[in-house]
């Protein structure tokens, strides 16, 4: 089996591979380090992560993004409007409830809920890793934003699923980023009373997240989160697309905010910007037939993109502070604080967040870009059967509070109806016992306490228990029923099962006194006993098996059909080769070795594929059909290249005879 572990990043996503030597965070097929998080749609084929971002500018009403943002939620949450819309180009719709988008796929429309693009982009990110361990990859560990709901930690398990791939853990982006630091360190703590508390914070391309975490020796405990969603490097862009669309409204007359195709000309050339200002004091933006032919250009000084963008600069300081004060801890109290994600480098956010510090040094020991894959690899490992790696326990905590909710039993007048079973800051994974006195099958149901705080538009309702077959005992009291819930390692909610328990007494042989006068003795204990399990019937806000099973099926057709216009392709290439490559060194190398006839049959066999290569069926033909072309051209040419190298051979061999002589 092998070891990988993902981020899942809005913009790019990085993977980490655990070899013997380590870990390593792999490359694509074009070399690259991180991967565009990007799902596009053509008349012939899909292209993912690198092809996609290549393809963007011509196709990008079909090109998706935001793939982290949108899995497992609706089209009517209000955020989607609000905060998402505007960085994505195609169109979105509802797909059976939950979001999705319609692009023009194979020549017609198709929807696809963000369930199956994401599975589609981890079936990528999937194939990169597995070229490079060259072996089938299934175990992985998916880093998610730890404000991540139930619904959306459920969407992307099933995504993962889809691929083919088994998550055994979604961790929490900071919490991947604090195990790579403490697994590394050899000088923690060695008391848990005297922690070591860093404060991690990950300002990314979409969001930011803060955690403060204590370290002792082989642990790490997560103190406290705090997170604003939306507040990332794209909102910089866009306050920059927003100034330079005014500017050049005014310079060339042109209205970009209403060419969705020119604002996404722009929102190139602005990141491109954004990023020269984090190393100079002015930048240039040139944007080449932005609309109307027009070829824009401007520049800005690095105090008037923070002008420009000071309503999201006010906002920094803002979750460090929350995350302390939850972990009731003071700026000097915190050891270290570091940082991580690419707008980071960002000098005005690197300033604010300094002097929240009061001039505190900013640890850049992470590396930046690929510390939560690296941790999130070494969460893999851990978990891992095949890997042995040093102990380290991650205590991790629940986000937001969970309440289960029941009706009141009618003859128990002064039962509650709920109960908030897994509060704030409850451990990760957790397990709990709720008992219920019944006189027969009930229900519970569990939702989120404080849907205010959760992402807008999210259900708080999680799920449902239906505990059967309780019957009241015979001495006529209420069965006592145990309910056992779990809030498992990726976070997600789970009613394991129930069961009934009696009271009974029995003899037991107790000890009693010292010395002297230790005596045993027989007495009646009171105990309880379990009965026997009750059938259950457990509903979550989550697709049905049967649509999961349905979306896997079509992946994996898609990703077939990809397969087969890859190799198609190559196929195509290889014969248009051979007819180059034959025409050039029959004039060549070849001409010695081949005879007239030869020649001429294989000249025209050449002639004729590509003439074929270039009509209207040949451009566009299976791959069988380049394959039997290419054959036959390979009985005529094939034994004339190899006269040739084998003379080519046979003086080094003369040679290297006469070295040995
Ligand atoms: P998210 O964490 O929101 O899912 P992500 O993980 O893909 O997104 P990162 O890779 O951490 O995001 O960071 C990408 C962001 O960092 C982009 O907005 C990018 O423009 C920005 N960025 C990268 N380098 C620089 C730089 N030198 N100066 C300013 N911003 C930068
Ligand atoms: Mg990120
Ligand atoms: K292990």
């Amino acid at each position: 089996a092998s070891v990988v572990g993902i981020d899942l990043g809005n913009l790019n996503s990085k993977i980490g591979v655990a070899r013997h030597r380590g870990i390593d965070i792999i490359v694509n097929e074009v070399s690259n380090r991180a991967t565009p998080s990007l799902v596009s749609f053509t008349p012939r084929q899909r292209f993912i992560g690198e092809s996609a971002k290549t393809a963007e500018t011509s196709n990008f009403k079909n090109t998706v993004g935001s793939l982290k943002r949108l899995i497992g939620r609706t089209l009517q949450d209000p955020e989607v409007e609000e905060y998402e819309k505007k960085f994505i180009n195609a169109q979105l719709v509802d797909v059976n409830g939950t979001i999705g988008v319609k692009v023009n796929y194979l020549g017609e429309p198709n929807t696809f809920t963000f369930t199956q693009l994401v599975a589609s982009y981890l079936g990528r990110l999937r194939d990169i890793a597995a070229a490079e361990l060259k072996q089938a990859v299934s175990d992985v560990v998916i880093a998610v934003p730890g404000w991540y709901t139930d619904i959306q930690r459920r969407a992307l398990i099933d995504a993962a699923n889809i691929a083919g791939l088994n998550p055994l853990r979604l961790i929490n982006d900071t919490t991947a980023v604090a195990l790579g630091y403490g697994i590394t360190k050899a000088d923690l703590p060695e008391s848990a009373d005297a922690q070591r508390h860093v404060c991690f914070i990950d300002v990314g391309h979409s969001n930011y997240s803060v955690s403060v975490v204590g370290f002792s020796k082989g642990q790490l405990n997560v103190k406290s989160t705090a997170y604003d969603r939306h507040f990332g490097g794209r909102d910089f862009d866009y306050a920059l697309v927003q100034h330079f669309a005014k500017e050049f409204d005014k310079k060339y007359k042109i209205d970009v905010m209403n060419s969705p195709k020119a604002v996404f000309r722009l929102t190139t050339g602005c990141e491109r910007m954004k990023k020269v200002l984090s190393a100079n004091g002015e930048a240039p933006i040139n944007v080449e037939s932005l609309m109307n032919d027009v070829d824009a250009v401007g520049s800005l000084k690095r105090e008037e993109f923070e002008q420009l963008t000071e309503f999201l600069l006010a906002r920094v300081q803002d979750p460090i502070k929350e995350a302390l004060a939850k972990a009731g801890l003071t700026v000097d109290q915190i050891d270290a604080v570091e940082l991580v994600g690419g707008s980071t480098r960002i000098p005005a956010i690197k300033e604010r967040i300094q002097s929240f510090f009061n001039g505190k040094t900013l640890g850049f020991t992470l590396n930046q870009d690929e510390a939560i894959a690296r941790g999130a690899t070494f969460a893999c490992a851990s978990l891992s059967p095949v890997f042995r790696v040093r102990e380290f326990a991650v205590h991790d905590i629940a986000t937001y509070p969970i309440k289960v909710t029941w009706e009141k039993e009618a003859g128990n007048p002064d039962e509650d109806t709920e109960l908030t079973v897994f509060p704030t800051g409850n451990p990760i994974p957790s397990t709990k016992i709720l008992t219920f006195y019944r006189q027969g099958p009930f229900e519970l149901e569990a939702s989120y306490a404080e849907p205010e705080n959760l992402p807008k538009g999210t259900n708080p309702w999680i799920g449902k228990f239906t505990v059967k077959n309780v019957e009241k005992p015979a001495s006529g009291e209420l069965a006592v029923v145990k309910v056992k819930t779990r809030l498992n390692l990726h976070g997600v909610l789970n009613f394991e099962g129930a069961y009934m328990v009696e009271e009974v007494e029995k003899e037991e042989t107790v000890t009693t006194g010292e010395g002297e006068d230790k005596k045993e003795e027989k007495k009646l204990v009171k105990k309880i006993q379990r009965k026997g399990d009750c059938p259950v019937v457990a509903q979550y806000a989550a697709v049905d098996k049967k649509l999961v099973d349905d979306m896997t099926e079509k992946e994996g057709k898609m990703a077939a059909d990809d397969k087969l216009v890859m190799e198609t392709e190559d196929r195509k290439n290889a014969l248009e080769e051979y007819v180059y490559d034959n025409r050039s060194k029959l004039d060549g190398r070849y001409a010695i070795y081949v005879q007239e006839k030869e020649k001429s049959d294989l000249l025209a066999g050449l002639q004729e594929a590509e003439d074929w290569l270039y009509s209207e069926e040949g451009e566009d033909a299976t791959k069988s059909q380049y394959v039997e072309r290419l054959d036959k051209l390979k009985v005529m040419g094939d034994p004339i290249q190899l006269r040739w190298k084998e003379s080519e051979d046979r003086p080094k061999a003369a040679s290297e005879l006469r070295e040995v002589l």
